[in-house]
Parts: structure tokens; C-alpha cells; sequence
């Protein structure tokens, strides 16, 4: 069976490319779909790509992945920082995920230096701009190898 990963967005990441491209860079988030979907046909997986703005709608996809995908790569946005719903839905699914963010959250505010997503995560990919999602591809693909 072909491998499936859902990378999912959170809030204010479809603004991506348009405002603050000094912190977030210039690329749009089609810009990184586009470069995601190259390397799951260089990898040989199936990807799905999401964004949603509002929290629960985010749960509701990673609910909705169990069963569906092998892994998920999330960028939970602001919500890494606040979500303990996020965190408990990512307990829930029994499912790898990667936590991704554009920027180094360690190197920026207090605040965005605490994650809730952490905890449940594999682990963290963060500070590479939109390249941290095609090593996301790799980092997800070689653990679930590794589990198998
Ligand atoms: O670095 C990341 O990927 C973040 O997840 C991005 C979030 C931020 O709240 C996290 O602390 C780190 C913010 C995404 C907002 O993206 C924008 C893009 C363009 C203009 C304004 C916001």
C-alpha cells in the first residue's frame, strides 16, 4: 500500500508570501504544496494538503486521518503555542506526527518558545523556512520505515 502523509496548516499560513516575508519568507503556501507534492513523487507517497484557520476544524482532520494516513506533518501556527485540544487530539489518533515551523520558534519570543504539540510529537522540524517541509517528508517517511 502506497504511504499517505496529511500535512496540515493552521492559522494565518495562507497568508504566507503575502505579509512579514522577512520572517516567514516570500513563498506562498501553493509555492509549498507545489514543492511538497515534488518530493512525495520523488519519495513514491501519497500526500494531502490542508489548511484551516480555525481550531476545531483541525481537530476534526486529524480525527479524520486515522485509518486514512500513515503520518501527518503539522504546523499548528499560533495554536502550538496554546492548544491543549491539539495536543490531546494528536494523543488520541495514534498516529506520527511531525511538528513543523517555518521559523526557529526556539529563538523567538517566550511565548512561541513552548509548544504543546511537542510533547506528542516524533519530533521537531523548525528555523529551515519552507525547505523544513520536504525534510518533514523525509523525516516522517524514514520513521514510519523504520516502525514497519
Ligand atoms: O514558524 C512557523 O511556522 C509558525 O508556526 C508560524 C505561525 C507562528 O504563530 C508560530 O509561532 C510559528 C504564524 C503563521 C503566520 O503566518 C503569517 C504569514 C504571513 C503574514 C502573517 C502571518
Amino acid at each position: 500500500m502506497t504511504c499517505s502523509i496529511l500535512i496540515l496548516n493552521g492559522p494565518n499560513l495562507n497568508l504566507l508570501g503575502t505579509r512579514q516575508p522577512e520572517v516567514y519568507g516570500a513563498t506562498t503556501l501553493a509555492d509549498i504544496e507545489s514543492l511538497c507534492q515534488a518530493k512525495a513523487d520523488a519519495l513514491g507517497i501519497k500526500i494531502i494538503f490542508a489548511q484551516s484557520n480555525h481550531e476545531g476544524e483541525l481537530v476534526d482532520l486529524l480525527h479524520a486521518a486515522r485509518g486514512v494516513h500513515d503520518g501527518v506533518i503539522l504546523n499548528a501556527g499560533a495554536y502550538t503555542h496554546t492548544s491543549v485540544a491539539l495536543m490531546d487530539a494528536i494523543s488520541s489518533i495514534m498516529l506520527p506526527v511531525v511538528e513543523l515551523h517555518l521559523s526557529n520558534i526556539h529563538a523567538r519570543e517566550v511565548f512561541r518558545q513552548k509548544s504543546y504539540v511537542a510533547p506528542v510529537a516524533v519530533g521537531q522540524i523548525c528555523g529551515f523556512g519552507a525547505a523544513g517541509y520536504p525534510l518533514a517528508l523525509d523525516a516522517i517517511v524514514s520513521y514510519i520505515g523504520e516502525k514497519k
